[in-house]
C-alpha cells in the first residue's frame, strides 16, 4: 500500500529545520502531504496564502530528489480529519529541544485517543538546523540579525521585505 504522511505546522515561514524534517520525512514515504495550519492564534507574519506558497517553492527539489509526491494543502479543524481525508496513516512532527517534547507528546497522545490508527512520527533534525525555529527567526530579523543560514532563499528575501515593511 502507499505510504502516506502528514507533515503538519505553522509554517510562518518555513525554515531550514521544515525542510530537514520534510526531507527525512520524504525519504520513508510515497507521498507527504505538508498541511498549513490556517487558524493560528497569535498573528502570523506572513498571510496563509504566501506560507503555503513558500513551503511549495522551497520542497520542490526535495520531491525532485526523493521521488516523493509532496503535497502542500491548507488545513483547519482536527487534525486527524484531515489525516483521514488525505489518507495518511501517520502524521510527522519534529523534535528539538527537550521544551518541545511536553507539547508533542500531549499532541499525539490526544491524536491517538481521537483515532488509534493514525500513528505519530518523530523526527529529528541535523545538528545544524536541529534548534532553528520560526519565532527566533522572526525576532533576529526584525533586530536586523543575519537569519541567512536559518531560511532557505526565497524565504530570506521574503522575511526581510516583510520586517523591513514593518509587517
Ligand atoms: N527541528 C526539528 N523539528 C522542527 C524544527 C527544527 N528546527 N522546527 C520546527 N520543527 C517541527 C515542530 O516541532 C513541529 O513538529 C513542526 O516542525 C511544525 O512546527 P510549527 O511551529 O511550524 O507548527 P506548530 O507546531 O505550531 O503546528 C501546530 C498545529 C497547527 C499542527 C496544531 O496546532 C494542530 O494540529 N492544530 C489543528 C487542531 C487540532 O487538531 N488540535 C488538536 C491537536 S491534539
Amino acid at each position: 500500500a502507499e505510504r502516506v504522511g502528514l507533515y503538519p505546522g505553522t509554517f510562518d515561514p518555513v525554515t531550514n529545520g521544515h525542510l530537514d524534517v520534510i526531507g527525512r520525512a520524504a525519504r520513508l514515504l510515497d507521498r507527504l502531504v505538508v498541511g498549513v495550519a490556517i487558524n493560528i492564534g497569535k498573528g502570523p507574519l506572513f498571510p496563509l496564502e504566501e506560507r503555503a506558497e513558500l513551503v511549495r517553492a522551497e520542497t520542490e527539489a526535495i520531491a525532485r530528489r526523493c521521488g516523493t509526491v509532496i503535497e502542500v494543502a491548507p488545513f483547519e479543524g482536527l487534525l486527524v480529519d484531515f489525516a483521514r481525508e488525505r489518507g495518511a496513516q501517520m502524521i510527522v512532527r519534529g523534535l528539538r529541544a527537550v521544551s518541545d517534547y511536553d507539547y508533542e507528546v500531549q499532541m499525539a497522545g490526544m491524536n491517538r485517543r481521537l483515532d488509534p490508527e493514525i500513528e505519530t512520527i518523530f523526527l529529528m533534525a541535523s545538528e545544524t538546523n536541529q534548534f532553528i525555529s520560526s519565532r527566533f527567526v522572526k525576532e533576529i530579523a526584525r533586530l536586523g540579525g543575519d537569519v541567512s543560514t536559518f531560511v532557505p532563499a526565497l524565504t530570506l528575501e521574503r522575511t526581510l521585505a516583510r520586517v523591513r515593511g514593518g509587517g
